[in-house]
């Protein structure tokens, strides 16, 4: 079974509490529950994970090289400032896939500019909570054909 990380920045796990006007009401529970019932329809074994602090993240990049096949990550804040954030994913072998969800590029300069862009097999933005969904039904696909 493929195994997908999931990894969520800083400030995700107030999703749904504030700003809803450009966040949505979902909370990250909710996105977890969702990726996690799409994971098992499509028989993929998905961890979730959301931190505050970017050495951790960095870590659970690290681990996913043991961990998992596949990464999907949302950086939020890091996405504009973390070379070490890049640095961790490209030394990550399997597809990475990079979802926002709002649309990064439709926002103010300082959110435009995703470094992990570089780094990242896909990115997917603007497509609010669905974004996670997306990008498992995408890894689901990769290497069937
Ligand atoms: O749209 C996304 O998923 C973002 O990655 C979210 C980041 C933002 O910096 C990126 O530009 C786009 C911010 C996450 C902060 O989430 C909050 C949620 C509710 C209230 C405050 C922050």
């Amino acid at each position: 079974m493929k195994r997908v990380m999931i990894l969520n920045g800083p400030n995700l796990n107030l999703l749904g509490v504030r700003e809803p006007h450009i966040y949505g009401t979902t909370t990250l529970d909710e996105i977890r529950q969702s990726c996690e019932r799409e994971a098992a329809a499509l028989t993929l074994a998905v961890t979730f994970h959301q931190s505050n602090h970017e050495g951790e993240l960095v870590d659970l990049i690290q681990s996913a090289r043991q961990d998992a096949d596949a990464i999907i990550i949302n950086p939020a804040g890091y996405s504009f400032t973390s070379i070490a954030m890049v640095d961790a994913i490209k030394a990550f072998e399997g597809p990475v896939i990079e979802v926002h969800i709002s649309n990064i590029h439709a926002r103010d300069e300082l959110h435009q500019h995703s470094k992990i862009s570089h780094a990242a097999t896909g990115v997917i933005c603007g497509l609010g909570p669905y974004g996670y969904i997306a990008a498992l039904r995408a890894l689901a696909e990769t290497g069937k054909r």
